[in-house]
């Protein structure tokens, strides 16, 4: 909405990722309200809305999914892109609606976030057909583990232009890295649609996730977690063990919201692994992690070993 804040992007280096003609913009931001967004500007740019997502639905040869990216805290994010999900459920019922929310931390500078928050899960408990929720605070931390590992010797020498340093001119004390904290998000994006953008004999589209992870509609907020970490810093780290990453996975430090596996019941999982890895050093590993770790498991998991594995050999 903020057409400062979206023409300070046109010039920025990210500019040509973006088709000029799809952007709607009005001056002000919808001043960390709800309401604002979801009410007030989604009825009045809703006719533009649809004319722009039946625009590049046209382009599409086979229209796999819609992927909503959008914070929870202020009040463009939360209300105008909620409502852009109520939208995309009237004008395209049958195909699926796939969202990543940006959740405030704790210390959150937009006072009025928690309200934002409840207000905008709401609809998407409703209006989304899975939630891949990652917390602020989540990401803070490890990006906070990242910087404390390079900087304590471990990883080796940090190139200048990796991703964790990449924030102009540094970072000032106190200011949230969200530069860095983005490319972790960016690069869990990355993978989970790497099968839709790259040739495998082993690819699965999104839809197939929540296929297999969501039971009951309304139960569809899943936890993500990645490893390795270090990799997102540019770091020339010595390859580490699968079975170490496999371990990872399930580990607090790992999650993209603060949530302990240890202490809660897996209903279902999937794994995606990108490289080179061995089927069998998969299957062994699964077995490894359901019968043998902390992690909690729903029975059938264990009757089934029916954790869907999805190779990505690129
Ligand atoms: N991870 C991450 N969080 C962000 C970023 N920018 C803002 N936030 C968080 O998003 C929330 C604020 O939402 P914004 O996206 O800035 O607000 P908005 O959707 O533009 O809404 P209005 O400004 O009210 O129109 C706060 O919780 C911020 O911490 C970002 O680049 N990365
Ligand atoms: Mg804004």
């Amino acid at each position: 909405m903020e057409e400062g804040v979206v023409n300070e992007i046109l010039q920025g280096p990210l500019r040509d990722l973006f088709d000029s003609t799809q952007f709607i913009t009005d001056v002000s931001g919808s001043g960390n309200n709800w309401a604002v967004g979801h009410k007030l500007y989604g009825c009045q740019y809703r006719e533009q809305i649809v004319e722009k997502l039946r625009r590049v639905a046209e382009q599409c040869d086979c229209l796999q999914c819609f992927f909503v990216i959008h914070s929870m805290g202020g009040g463009t994010g939360s209300g105008l892109g909620t409502f852009v999900l109520n939208v995309l459920e009237d004008e395209f019922p049958e195909v699926y609606r796939f969202v990543t929310s940006v959740y405030p931390s704790a210390e959150d500078d937009v006072i009025t976030s928690p309200y934002n928050s409840v207000l905008a899960m709401r609809e998407l408990t409703e209006h989304a057909d899975c939630v891949l929720p990652i917390e602020n605070q989540s990401l803070v931390d490890i990006v906070n583990k990242i910087h404390h590992m390079a900087n304590s010797g471990k990883l080796g020498a940090v190139k200048p232009n990796s991703l964790v340093t990449s924030n102009k001119g540094g970072m000032k004390e106190g200011e949230k890295p969200f530069d860095a904290m983005n490319n972790i998000v960016a690069n869990l994006l990355l993978n989970l649609t790497s099968s839709a953008r790259f040739e495998g004999a082993l690819n699965m589209d999104l839809n197939e996730i929540s296929m297999n992870l969501v039971p009951f509609p309304h139960l569809h907020y899943l936890t993500s977690s990645l490893t390795p970490l270090y990799t997102l810093a540019d770091v020339n780290v010595p390859t580490r063990r699968l079975d170490q990453m496999f371990s990872d996975a399930f580990n607090k430090d790992h999650q993209l919201i603060r949530a302990d596996p240890k202490h809660s019941l897996y209903l279902a999982c999937a794994l995606m692994v990108r490289g080179n890895v061995h089927i069998s050093d998969l299957r062994r590993n699964i077995e490894r992690l359901i019968y043998t770790t902390t992690s909690k498991w729903m029975a059938w998991n264990k009757a089934l070993l029916q954790m869907p594995i999805r190779l990505c050999l690129h």
